[in-house]
C-alpha cells in the first residue's frame, strides 16, 4: 500500500529540455539526493514506450531516495511502473474515473484554478491540488494566471493539500507565507539550475519558513 502521508513541500516537476537522458537523470538524482520531497515525471509528445522507459529510469532514482513518484497525465504509465500516483489537468479523464482506475491507495493530483472545480474534484477523489499559474512561466504549458487570492480561497474551501505552481523561484517562495499551501511545485528553477544541490537546499530553507 502506498503511504498517503505525503510531504508536498518541495515538489519537483520534470522537463527534459534539450538534455540527454543521462544529463536529465543526473538532475533528477541530484534533486532527490538534495531533498526534494516529491517528483512528477511530466512528458508531452513522446511515445508510450518512451514515457514508460523514462518512468522506469526515474522510478529507480526516486525509489532509492524514498521519494514518491507521480506520473503526469497517464494512468497507464502510473500503473505500469507502480508509481505512487498520477496528476491530471483539464481535458483528461474525469477525476472520478481516474480514481476508479488507480484504486484508493494511489495518489491523485489535480490541477485546478477555481474553488468550484476544487470542491468538485475533492468530492470525486482528488488527494491534492496544484494551483497556478501564480507567476508568469516560460515552461510550455496550457494555463492561465491564477491570483494569490484564488489560491487562498481554494486552500480555505478544501480539506486536502494545495500546492502552488507557475513561475515559482527560490526568491519568491516566501511570498506564499500565510497562504496555507502545503508545498511549492517547480520545473525550470530546479531543472535548469546551475547547481541543483545548492538550488534545492536554498529552496528547502525558504519552504521551511512557510510551514
Ligand atoms: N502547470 P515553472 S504551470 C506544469 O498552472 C505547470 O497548472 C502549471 O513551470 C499550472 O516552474 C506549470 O518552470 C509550469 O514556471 C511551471
Amino acid at each position: 500500500m502506498v503511504d498517503k502521508n505525503i510531504d508536498y513541500s518541495l515538489y519537483l516537476i520534470t522537463n527534459r529540455y534539450d538534455s540527454s537522458d543521462e544529463q536529465f537523470l543526473n538532475i533528477v538524482f541530484e534533486a532527490c539526493n538534495s531533498g526534494v520531497t516529491l517528483v512528477q515525471l511530466r512528458e508531452k509528445d513522446v511515445t508510450t514506450k518512451r514515457y514508460f522507459d523514462l518512468a522506469v529510469a526515474v522510478k529507480k532514482i526516486t525509489d532509492k531516495f524514498k521519494v514518491p513518484l507521480i506520473i503526469d497525465d497517464r494512468v497507464d504509465i502510473c500503473l505500469a511502473v507502480n508509481a505512487a500516483g498520477v496528476h491530471i489537468g483539464d481535458n483528461e479523464l474525469p477525476v472520478k474515473r481516474v480514481r476508479q482506475l488507480i484504486g484508493k491507495d494511489k495518489i491523485l493530483g489535480v490541477s485546478v484554478k477555481d474553488v468550484e472545480r476544487a470542491k468538485e474534484s475533492e468530492a470525486q477523489g482528488a488527494d491534492y491540488f496544484g494551483v497556478g499559474a501564480i507567476y508568469p512561466t516560460k515552461t510550455k504549458v496550457i494555463t492561465k494566471h491564477t491570483t494569490m487570492a484564488t489560491l487562498k480561497d481554494i486552500v480555505y474551501n478544501v480539506a486536502i493539500p494545495v500546492n502552488a505552481i507557475g513561475g515559482i523561484k527560490e526568491d519568491n517562495i516566501l511570498s506564499f507565507k500565510n497562504t496555507g499551501i502545503s508545498g511549492v511545485c517547480m520545473v525550470s528553477e530546479i531543472m535548469q539550475a546551475e547547481n541543483v544541490r545548492t538550488k534545492v537546499t536554498n529552496c528547502l530553507k525558504n519552504v521551511e519558513q512557510l510551514m
